[in-house]
């Protein structure tokens, strides 16, 4: 049986509640990317180890970087220090984060590579990721929140067939319609270690996951149907139906005027809005039991000052009475002044008249 105790503290944060849909004093916030370089002291754990993936593998200084922000800043969540690119790696593409140049994957574009492929040492690979949750769940601040994450399966599709980042994975999106029996099995694989890996994530003591579908704009209409509304509908129902009370975000950056249909389709509890998408907009495209996430442009917050406590009160009369988690519309910018993430957060907190 479930120690009460810890179900009221569970209950009570603040995410939670405004996930579940019930009333909240204030939004609840956390940023994307709080954990890294704009951060003196992740950098400093950066160099210690000699790679990027090093200090995912590794649960002590993993849960270190996770707190950081938290202690400077106290968010409502922390989100698990990782990567996307575990997962590819854990199937068994060779990935490498090559100093100052992204990443760069083994690319799979035959059958012959795919085969190579599979999901057996999934969970052995990505143990140490497990064991840093649930270090987590144990170590942070009872109002903090613990979001998992993965990322979806067309965005993890389009590094693996690339072999790396790009400004639009033409190789990726080119195979896609080339060989569409191809790509879907690639989908599929990764669909099944999407969920298997935010299966255990839950099961390790996340609280909440997101989907990070950071390149579903690349995708016209019928690509991203097949690419990314159905998969990303299976996996979310393969994963409420194991862990009914979890709330999944989807983030599908990019999609501009399908966002109204893929929120619909996918049916996450909530959505994170990219920087282009106008709040108001949103607000009244999307139903209005679904939580809306969102959406400060990261260039705001590297300006910093006045202006971005102006973009700051737009965003909050634009969700007044709804649903609404404040984040950036996409990753905190390496360029970032440490000192205006605290500017922005003390006024996060501040409960509005
Ligand atoms: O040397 C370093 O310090 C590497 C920089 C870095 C960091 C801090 C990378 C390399 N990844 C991360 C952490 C990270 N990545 C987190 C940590 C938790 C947090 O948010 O605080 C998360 C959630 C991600 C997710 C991620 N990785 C995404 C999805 C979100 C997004 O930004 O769109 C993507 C696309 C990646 C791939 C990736 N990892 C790193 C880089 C440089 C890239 C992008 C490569 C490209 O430009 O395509």
């Amino acid at each position: 049986m479930e120690n009460s105790r810890s179900a009221v503290a569970t209950d009570d944060k603040l995410l939670l509640r405004a996930l579940q849909g019930r009333s909240v004093e204030r939004a609840p916030f956390w940023l994307m990317r709080q954990a890294g370089r704009y951060l003196p002291e992740y950098r400093a754990i950066r160099k210690e180890v000699p790679d990027f993936l090093s200090l995912c593998y590794n649960p002590d200084l993993a849960v270190e970087v996770t707190l950081q922000p938290i202690r400077r800043y106290g968010m409502d969540a922390a989100i698990l220090f990782s990567d996307i690119l575990v997962v590819p790696d854990a199937i068994g593409v060779k990935v490498a984060f090559q100093q100052g140049e992204g990443p760069v994957l083994e690319p799979i574009r035959t059958a012959q590579a795919l085969d190579q492929l599979s999901l057996e040492r999934l969970h052995d690979h990505l143990s140490p990721v497990y064991a840093t949750l649930t270090r987590l769940r144990a170590e942070l601040p009872a109002q903090t929140a613990l979001i998992g994450f993965a990322g979806a399966p067309w965005t993890l599709a389009a590094y693996v067939v690339e072999g790396g980042g790009s400004k639009d994975f033409a190789a990726a999106r080119t195979l896609a319609r080339r060989e569409p029996e191809l790509f879907a099995r690639l989908i599929d694989l990764l669909a099944d270690a999407v969920v298997a890996f935010l299966d255990r994530q839950v099961q390790a003591g996340a609280e909440v996951l997101q989907l990070f579908d950071s390149w579903a704009g690349a995708l016209p209409e019928d690509q991203l149907e097949l690419w990314c509304v159905r998969p990303v509908r299976r996996i979310i129902a393969e994963l409420r139906a194991r862990h009914p009370a979890v709330p999944v975000i989807h983030f599908p950056r990019g999609v501009g005027l399908s966002l109204g249909h893929v929120a619909r389709q996918v049916e996450a509890r909530a959505i994170g809005l990219d920087t282009a998408v106008p709040m108001g907009e949103a607000v009244r495209l999307l139903p209005p039991s679904l939580c809306l996430q969102g959406n400060l442009d990261p260039v705001d917050l590297v300006a910093g000052g006045a202006p971005m406590l102006e973009r700051l009160e737009r965003l909050r009369a634009a969700t007044r009475g709804r649903p609404w988690i404040f984040n950036l519309g996409h990753g905190v910018l390496q360029q970032t002044d440490p000192g205006e993430v605290q500017r922005l957060c003390d006024e996060l907190r501040r409960v509005p008249a």
